[in-house]
């Protein structure tokens, strides 16, 4: 066995399915590097699961009416059988409700608690006074400090991705009881951040190959300095500090989920029937572990997580981090609150896996952020996958099944440019190599594909259809020669799209796809292979405009649902004091009409009205300039109260009441009849 690895992807919230903006994150780049490993021969253990606690969890079940677990048990469920249905090979996709992760992450906390590493403070928080909670990160909405995005959240502004606390917030609102806050005291356990960095910095400094985007965003932190980062919250959902006396308090979701990549590898172990075979991955320091993660999860992995490892002790801390940046989806941001996404699963409903892994594969936000479109994709399936890779594969088989009997020909002597395109496998196998281990991805299938296009370049060139008359040796050579480059093209892009590939070499009879067996001669001559199949189909406008259409569609349908459930239920005022018939006898309504209507100087509220109500005019003055434009009033029929005490108001007499009906949001209608100015109304 090769090299001890022990890999990880960060563990999706089991809040909502996955999408596609999280498989080119976290998923996809980490299954095509292990996929490689294992080629290779390395000893990989991939390992993932559900983030079943936080708020994200909680705020989606109340969103849902539901509890909790029973969200966390319906996503949990999707998500592990869609990346399985999906192709990403994750030897273990645990949850971070498992008994095992509660012993684990609390073991952590009490270790650490024990060796006197956390500080216990009193802080102020925010806390809502209508729903008695303290409001925990995503509880709270407000403005940025820093970007002035009005939708920041108070663990993080998605907008700058600048990491927040509650209390950083401008203008915070509770997302609860959409109540602003108020501040109330608390007490927490934080670990002091600061006090690592001297360690956090030189530990780094040894691992200077990270990815510039990874170091960036570290060093950006270093410089501002590290401070206190509490470890606790006020919530009832989570796993329950260690310690006497904190009911209510539960570990900070961001301190248990990285420990969770350690509870899935016990319960790995302990399924294989080793118990202790975790250890030899996260406490020899022999191995290397290494976490696939998106850009907004970088501090928590580079800086936090390998914090709570130094303190625990023995250890190892991850070699790398190619955290990637983030995908957009048709030139927007990927919104799952405005049904902006694409759904796996429903993906699967309508498409392979090998196919969305290839176009994502090209297009991954490395370096900086990608556009994923529909128009993208079908462009690279029907220009690379199918007339490029696909093309080739199918007429060199079928080539050799209708001309040689479905048998490797015989070479005879190579010419200069056989031996040239035969010398790209060796070359092209280097570059590959090198792209995998820096996870360059992108380049990595670039590079492969690169094989195909040379050999369908070969192919076409040659013209082995004339050759087979004028000149059958030189047809056997260059089918042979396209049969190797065919088998070579089998194992270069196994880890990005298994399906096609395993279909290829069983045609070709290759048993094992191993990184090692990939040479310019991996085929012997005379021997069977099948009959080409189409390996890829081309993509109709049909399907696609299918897609954009469904897309808008869930968005339309998804804005229609959020503005229903932000509708406020109507509040009725109480009932007031009963009354006698007579009481009411004494109030003296009249039908009238609104004559003018005018702002009253220096009031932002009040209109001066004149109404005829048959037998006279009234000057009233009325509560309404913030809701009407005065210049819409003159016409309208009103009812008034002729019989109430003139009351003098910003200078002007008022002589009566118009009556309205005022809706919940404020807007409001006048009550008329359709009679005559200076009926009476009873
Ligand atoms: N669940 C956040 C995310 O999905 C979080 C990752 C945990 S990794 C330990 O972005
Ligand atoms: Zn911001």
């Amino acid at each position: 066995m090769g090299k001890r690895t022990l890999v990880t992807s960060a563990l999706p919230y089991a809040n909502g399915p996955i999408h596609l903006g999280h498989l080119a994150g976290a998923y996809l780049p980490a299954d095509f590097y292990v996929r490689f490993k294992r080629m290779k021969g390395d000893d990989i253990v991939f390992i993932c699961g559900s983030d079943e606690h936080g708020v994200p969890i909680t705020i989606a079940a109340e969103k849902e009416g539901v509890t909790p677990q029973d969200i966390v048990d319906r996503y949990h469920e999707l998500n592990k059988k869609t990346f399985e249905e999906f192709g990403i090979t994750f030897d273990y996709f645990g949850r971070t409700s498992s008994p095992v992760h509660h012993e684990t992450s609390q073991d952590f906390f009490r270790v650490l608690h024990e060796k006197g590493i956390f500080k216990k403070k009193k802080e102020t928080q925010l806390y809502d006074e209508k729903a008695e909670m303290f409001l925990p990160d995503r509880y709270v909405k407000g403005t940025c400090p820093h970007c002035s995005y009005e939708e920041a959240f108070g663990d993080q502004c998605e907008k700058c991705g600048t990491s927040l606390s509650p209390s950083d917030l401008i203008d915070p609102q509770s997302m609860v009881s959409g109540e602003k806050p108020v501040y109330r005291e608390t007490e927490h356990w934080f670990l002091p951040l600061g006090d690592f960095q001297p360690k956090l910095e030189q530990w780094i400094l040894e691992n200077s190959n990270w990815k510039p985007n990874v170091m960036g965003q570290i060093r950006s932190w270093f410089k501002q300095g590290l401070g206190d980062r509490a470890v606790t919250r006020d919530l009832n959902w989570g796993v329950p500090v260690p310690l006497d006396h904190t009911e209510g308090k539960v570990l900070y979701v961001w301190f248990d989920a990285p420990i969770g990549y350690i509870s899935a590898t016990r319960e790995w172990a302990e399924e294989k029937g080793q118990p202790d075979l975790w250890k030899q991955y996260w406490r020899d320091s022999d191995s290397d572990l290494i976490h696939f993660i998106g850009k907004d999860n970088i501090v928590f992995h580079c800086i936090m997580f390998p914090s709570v490892l130094m303190s625990y002790d023995g250890y190892v801390l991850p070699v790398n981090v190619p955290a990637n940046e983030f995908l957009n989806l048709e030139g927007q941001k990927l919104s799952t609150s405005r049904g902006w996404a694409v759904w796996l699963h429903e993906y699967m409903n309508d498409f392979e896996p090998d196919l969305l892994r290839y176009v994502l594969g090209t297009g991954l936000p490395e370096t900086k952020d990608a556009d994923f479109s529909w128009k993208y994709f079908q462009d690279h399936i029907n220009g690379e996958l199918a007339d490029i890779l696909g093309n080739f594969i199918f007429r060199t088989l079928s080539f050799t099944h209708n001309y040689f009997d479905g048998k490797v020909p015989e070479p005879g002597e190579l010419t200069a440019a056989d031996q040239s395109l035969l010398g790209k496998i060796t070359m092209l196998k280097k570059e590959v190599d090198k792209a995998y281990e820096s996870f360059r991805f992108r380049d990595a299938i670039q590079a492969s594909m690169a094989l195909a296009r040379a050999g369908n370049k070969y192919f076409t060139e040659t013209e082995p259809w004339h050759l087979r008359k004028n000149n059958p040796d030189r047809c056997a050579a260059v089918l042979y020669v396209c049969c190797q480059v065919s088998a070579a093209l089998s194992i270069f892009f196994e880890p990005i799209i298994p399906d096609a590939c395993a279909r290829l070499r069983s045609s070709l009879g290759i048993k094992d796809a191993k990184w090692s067996s990939l040479t310019e001669t991996m085929l012997t001559a005379g021997q069977t292979i099948d009959k080409g199949e189409i390996l890829f189909r081309k993509i109709e406008d049909k399907a696609i405009t299918a897609q954009l259409d469904k897309l808008r569609e869930q968005t339309l349908k998804t804005e229609k649902e959020a503005a229903g459930t932000k509708q406020q239920p109507v509040k009725y005022e109480p009932l007031k004091q009963t009354i006698t018939f007579d009481d009411f006898l004494k109030l003296d309504l009249r039908t009238g009409e609104i004559l003018t209507a005018e702002r009253v100087p220096r009031s932002d509220k009040l209109l001066k009205v004149t109404v005829d109500i048959g037998l006279e005019k009234r000057t009233i003055l009325a509560g309404i300039a913030k809701q009407t434009d005065p210049e819409t009033l003159p016409g309208t029929k009103v009812i008034i109260v002729a019989n109430l005490k003139p009351r003098k108001m910003m200078g002007t007499m008022s002589e009566g009441m118009i009556l309205m009906a005022e809706n919940p949001d404020g807007t409001f209608r006048f009550l008329s009849a359709d009679a005559e100015n200076g009926c009476t109304v009873s």
